[in-house]
């Protein structure tokens, strides 16, 4: 008998339903529709530097096939596959203004929506930087026959599961179903996402941080004195910290992930409330950073704790490993006292 030791996704979300004897399958099945739609993403991610060769956006490729923008192709096809399939009611994309009612027979009685941002950092294409696609997975709050927008602004910690995909130098698809974090790598040869980070807990103490410096004029005092902090010759504490910052936030924060680390994409003056988007960015990342033993907040409240009023609302984000984000608000905190006692 051949024997392996290879566990591929379907067979390690097979498993983990065997410890629940109630479980329909719909959110199992939901994962793996998403796993699919990214595997046709990740192909397309992988020729993306044939496009010069094989036609541009609004041309017409070899094939006869109009050549989309990779990020409305990723949009075009998760949203084909969550429908098709039945397993959600409806979804909200960072590609869309409003959200989407899968009105379809299939979906009569799915009781799940999707947040998704299908290709996150997809200004990173031209140039082979790794890119994303992060979702967060809701059970619906309505109970009317189509979806509403209520079932969508639900706070972060109502998240039945989050995760994302990253199209780098290799693919992996990294989720949470609010217990571990397990992040499974695709196999091109046999097309299998298959386990390869087991329960993935972010280090205590990270020593990297991510930030776009060129704003640091408009970052607040709080946010300058942090930097401060990590550039500091500090032998003890092992700074200075090494500062990261690809650009593409799956990218930066998987990285981080692993090897510990912050991620900051704060409040700018001519930005209050940052660039990041709490449905498709912030929540999802900030379930699984909790997940792995990390915090995610705005600097002044956990994110999984804002209520959304808006399907595109933005947020600050501060992000990792739990001392460096801890350290980051100890300084946020000074600069807001400070500004109360002037
Ligand atoms: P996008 O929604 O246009 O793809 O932008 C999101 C990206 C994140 O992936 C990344 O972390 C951030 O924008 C980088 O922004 P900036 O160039 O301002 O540093």
């Amino acid at each position: 008998m051949i024997s392996r030791k290879v566990m591929t996704l379907n067979e390690f979300i097979l498993q983990s339903q065997k410890g629940f004897p109630f479980a329909t399958g719909e959110l199992s099945n939901l994962l793996y529709d998403i796993s699919f739609a990214a595997k046709i993403v990740n192909r397309e991610v992988n020729k993306a530097g044939l496009v010069d060769i094989l036609g541009t956006t609004g041309n017409v490729n070899v094939q006869g096939e109009e050549v989309k923008k990779l990020d409305v192709f990723a949009h075009e096809q998760f949203l084909s596959s969550l429908r098709i399939s039945g397993h959600c009611k409806g979804v909200a994309s960072e590609e869309c203004d409003d959200f989407i009612d899968f009105d379809n027979k299939h979906a009569e009685g799915a009781k799940y929506v999707v947040c998704i941002d299908p290709l996150d950092g997809s200004s990173n294409i031209d140039v082979n930087v790794s890119i994303g696609t992060i979702f967060a997975i809701y059970r619906r709050v309505s109970t009317t026959p189509h979806c509403t927008l209520e079932d969508f602004l639900q706070p972060g910690n109502q998240l039945v599961a989050s995760g994302y995909v990253i199209y780098g130098s290799s693919t992996m698809l990294v989720y949470t179903t609010g217990t571990r974090v397990n992040g499974f790598t695709l196999d091109p040869s046999i097309g299998e996402f298959c386990l390869s980070h087991e329960n993935i807990k972010t280090p205590e103490k990270g020593k990297i941080y991510s930030i776009n410096e060129s704003y640091q004029q408009r970052f607040s005092p709080g946010v300058n004195e942090f930097i401060r902090h990590c550039k500091e010759e500090d032998k003890a504490e092992g700074r200075p910290y090494s500062s990261r910052y690809i650009g593409s936030l799956v990218a930066d924060f998987h990285r981080n992930l692993i090897k510990g680390g912050i991620y900051i994409y704060p409040s700018l003056s001519n930005r209050p409330k940052g660039k990041l988007r709490l449905l498709y960015e912030c929540n999802p990342m900030a379930f699984l950073i909790e997940q792995a033993g990390g915090r995610a907040t705005n600097g002044h409240q956990r994110i999984l704790d804002i209520q959304p009023t808006k399907l595109h609302q933005r947020s600050p984000l501060y992000i990792g490993s739990n001392d460096m984000v801890n350290k980051a608000e100890d300084f946020i905190r000074a600069e807001s006292q400070l500004l109360a006692e002037v």
